[in-house]
């Protein structure tokens, strides 16, 4: 029996800065997918920090950080049912741009490995904590 998945999606600064929040919204919907909570946020370099403390060691984190709080952000909670995780990571298409397929969000908006539109969870775990991170239980619908 198939079941209903939860994953978690960000519309970088870059995207949000273009004005391409509207258009990725809708081909979250248009590809199945259930809006389950979204709002317009600021982070901070520490809430950022936070958020991708799995890739604190990492030689670009410094960078990520200040990136992803430069500027506004759409977070998202997402249902479908089935695949929600493999399912918005495959409309996302490649972290790197120069390798996202054709019909990606990513071939479409993204600019750079960095700057590159979305991002989604990778794992039920990391599901679990990003959705966590930015939605209270009583903000999902
Ligand atoms: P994804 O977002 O596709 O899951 P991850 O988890 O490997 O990719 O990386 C998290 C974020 O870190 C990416 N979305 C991207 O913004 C940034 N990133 C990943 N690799 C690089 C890199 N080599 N140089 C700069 N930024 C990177």
């Amino acid at each position: 029996m198939r079941t209903l998945q939860r994953t978690f999606a960000i519309i970088k600064p870059d995207a949000v800065k273009k004005d391409h929040q509207g258009e990725i919204i809708s081909l979250i919907l248009k590809n199945g997918f259930d809006i389950i909570g979204m709002k317009m946020l600021h982070i901070t370099k520490k809430q950022a920090e936070g958020f991708y403390a799995v890739h604190s060691a990492r030689p670009f984190f410094d960078s990520l950080t200040t990136f992803m709080s430069s500027g506004p952000i759409v977070v998202l909670a997402l249902e479908k049912q089935g695949d929600a995780i493999g399912g918005w990571r495959k409309l996302m298409g490649a972290t790197n741009p120069a390798n996202a397929e054709e019909g990606t969000i990513r071939k479409k908006y993204a600019e750079s490995i960095e700057h590159n539109a979305v991002h989604g969870s990778d794992a039920e775990d990391t599901a679990r904590f990003e959705l966590s991170y930015f939605f209270a239980g009583y903000e999902l619908k």
